[in-house]
């Protein structure tokens, strides 16, 4: 089978006013669509997150991609290894999220390709994973401070006529009785049995207040999890985890740096988790000589795809490290590789982070993928199990060339709020 060609398309979805560590979250999250279409007729499909150095990025390699065999990775992934340059963990950077492109070139790739041979074979991406332990995949639910308002077509503003989740999903969370308000409509939605919050908004006394409202309301049998993305010193990290000791089923990222973690993790006994300090293959030996963290979160977008992250685990398994994953703004292509990916990983035992009921649109047919439980099944069809739904893919990339933006910047966004507002690597 041979590669005929690779179409790239950037997309815009609505996004609600969500704070973080970084800022604010634009009316508009961007994602980038890749198809890859063979001689036999078929089309891979991978989603990663948008950026226009991130597309220019996968256009530099189209030559390459195309005339390759889909069903030989390890030979496109070494030419591939040819053609960009190298890319160190540093250029991960310092905001919540990842700013690599290089993994996400491999990541879109390798998901269109396993798309491709899953679709060829007639089997599920998870078969060609090494097989389904899970049909349905768990999810956490994922908290946000966030002011009122909409986000996508009404920017800040509100549809008055929204009910349930849609219309908790527009009101401000800002306060204890607000993150807790806004667990309990995502839960009623969902039915999520995890709880995370996004934190490094607050002071860390009013952000480990929320979490013990949270514990208040929903008890001791809900995993809960905080992620101050990094914003914490060392001892605000061992002061205000000592607090939430008995309270987190794991604390994420309190501070910077591997050294610092490590830290950390000697002074408290609930579990640190990472995907900020230990995100790449050339921090594994770090991670094992310092013992940084307790779990890894793999994110198939930043792991260089789906086998990559199966590689994480096998690595989890042999130095002890658990693994979860994390989540960015996404759409159904990644949700529906996320899950192949819950459902073949056997040490994957943490309900999976997403984003998505922060999304209302979709791009593939059929509309949003439902969770039940807190559970999304792993697709049927053969693949990923999910086709584009081509006016709507038309729609999203039409709003992309309205939005005019050109990749994520949260602070920005929040100056206009907070006129002169910083980003801080360290705050508390
Ligand atoms: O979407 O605001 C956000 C999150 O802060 C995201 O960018 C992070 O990458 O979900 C994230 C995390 O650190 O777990
Ligand atoms: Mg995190």
């Amino acid at each position: 089978m041979r590669i005929t060609a690779m179409h790239i398309t950037p997309i815009a979805l609505g996004d609600p006013p969500l704070l973080n560590a970084a800022g604010l979250h634009a009316p508009y999250c961007l994602r980038t669509v890749v198809e890859l279409t063979t001689d036999q007729g078929l089309t891979g499909l991978a989603e990663v997150p948008g950026s226009v150095a991130v597309d220019q990025a996968l256009a530099a390699v189209r030559d390459t991609v195309i005339g390759s065999d889909p069903l030989n990775w390890h030979a496109l992934r070494a030419k591939l290894a040819g053609r960009c340059a190298p890319e160190a963990s540093v250029a991960r950077g310092d905001k919540p999220w990842d700013g690599r492109t290089r993994v996400q070139v491999y990541s879109a790739l390798d998901v269109a390709c396993l798309d491709l041979q899953g679709k060829a074979f007639g089997v599920p991406v998870a078969h060609l994973l090494g097989g389904v332990v899970r049909e349905r995949v768990p999810y956490s639910a994922y908290l946000f401070y966030k002011y009122e308002g909409a986000g996508g077509e009404l920017a800040f503003g509100t549809d008055p006529a929204a009910t349930g989740w849609a219309a908790a999903r527009q009101r401000a969370a800002l306060d204890p009785d607000g993150v807790v308000a806004q667990a309990e409509a995502m839960v009623a939605e969902f039915g999520f049995e995890s709880i995370k919050l996004k934190g490094g908004c607050f002071a860390p006394a009013q952000e480990v207040a929320a979490m013990r409202a949270l514990r208040r309301r929903f008890g001791p049998h809900v995993p809960l999890r905080l992620d101050p993305n990094a914003l914490w010193t060392v001892e605000t990290s061992i002061q205000w985890g000592r607090e939430l000791e008995g309270v987190l089923e794991y604390l994420e990222d309190p501070c910077r740096t591997q050294d610092g973690m490590a830290a950390v993790r000697r002074a408290l006994k609930t579990p640190l988790a990472t995907n900020m300090c230990t995100t790449s293959f050339d921090d594994l030996p770090g991670s094992a000589r310092l013992g940084s963290e307790d779990i890894i979160l793999t994110d198939h977008h930043f792991w260089g795809g789906l086998r990559s992250s199966m590689e994480l685990a096998a690595h989890c398994r042999t130095f002890g490290r658990g693994v979860s994953m994390h989540s960015n703004n996404h759409a159904g292509i990644s949700l529906a590789a996320m899950t192949h990916l819950g459902a073949a990983m056997p040490n994957l035992t943490y309900a999976l982070d997403t984003h998505y009921p922060w999304q209302w649109e979709e791009i593939i047919i059929g509309g949003r993928m439902k969770f039940d439980g807190g559970c999304v099944e792993l697709p049927r069809g053969p693949g990923l199990g999910v086709e584009l739904d081509r006016a709507a893919l038309a729609r999203a990339h039409a709003t992309y060339r309205r939005a005019g933006l050109a990749e994520r910047n949260d602070e920005i966004e929040m100056q206009k709020k907070v006129p002169g507002w910083k980003f801080a690597q360290t705050r508390w």
